[in-house]
């Protein structure tokens, strides 16, 4: 059966209004913002060698990806982790050439980068359209992935705003009333095949989603944002070396 897929809606405005951007976020509808990170610091700033000058020698936990009883944390140095995930080191098949799935690819996902180094706080803004009120925890974590690393389909617990600094992320979102006819077992068996030169079964055919009435996807390049309302299911695949920036929070300013 073939799956029904919608593009997700994307809004272009150089500079969006506000009543018109929490108009949007009102509806609990995935949006693309194509432009609301455009002009962020960390576009300009974040190249490759200004993370490893200013974060090199760091150690960072990252997740190997195991997904066992406990995620497999591995600790190394910064350098060591972005200069494999630049150049594609980590491997990509098991011990019999087969293809691993792409979500068991380490990467090093909500990094406090903030939190740790006060100098990229003010690089990326997708905390703005979060009530900064103390009972609402706006929670920003930086995602460093290499070519092919992916983050498994999952829903969080809160509004997300992910913007896309370095890279492409190829995104695929469920509906929440569809969630439960996701078929698990088969996401286990395949992954989404994002082109022809990537493996798995496209997401068209997938025999997770055939039950699904509709999946929304995108492609969200350097500066492109979007907003993932609560409870939507998600899956995220970095086509290249990619950066964003998560933003959790449960109050919008609406
Ligand atoms: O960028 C990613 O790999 C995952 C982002 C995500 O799923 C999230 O922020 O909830």
């Amino acid at each position: 059966m073939v799956v029904n897929i919608e593009s997700i809606k994307r809004v272009d405005n150089k500079t969006i209004d506000k009543d018109y951007f929490y108009g949007l976020i009102k509806e609990n509808q995935p949006i693309v913002f194509s432009q609301f990170a455009k002009d962020w610091d960390a576009i300009k700033k974040w190249t490759p060698e200004y993370l490893l000058d200013k974060v090199g020698k760091h150690q960072v936990d990252v997740d190997m990806c195991t997904f066992g009883p406990m995620h497999d944390i591995k600790r190394m140095e910064f350098s060591e982790y972005l200069n494999k995930s630049l150049n594609n080191e980590f491997k990509s098949v098991d011990e019999n050439g087969n293809k691993l799935r792409k979500c068991k690819k380490p990467y090093l996902r909500n990094f406090a980068l903030f939190d740790e180094f006060s100098e990229f706080k003010d690089d990326v803004k997708n905390e703005v359209v979060f009530n900064t009120d103390i009972h609402n925890m706006v929670v920003r974590g930086a995602f460093i992935g290499s070519p092919d690393s992916a983050t498994d389909f999952h829903k969080d617990t809160g509004d997300n705003v992910v913007a896309v600094i370095r890279g492409a992320k190829y995104v695929i979102m469920v509906p929440p009333e569809d969630e439960n006819n996701i078929n698990n077992d088969k996401l286990k068996e395949n992954d989404v095949k994002y082109n022809e030169n990537d493996h798995g079964v496209p997401i068209e055919q997938h025999p997770a989603f055939s039950n699904c009435k509709k999946v929304y996807t995108t492609v969200l390049t350097a500066g492109e944002s979007i907003y993932i309302p609560i409870n939507w299911v998600h899956y995220v695949h970095n086509l290249e070396f990619t950066v964003s920036v998560s933003c959790w929070g449960k109050k919008m300013i609406i």
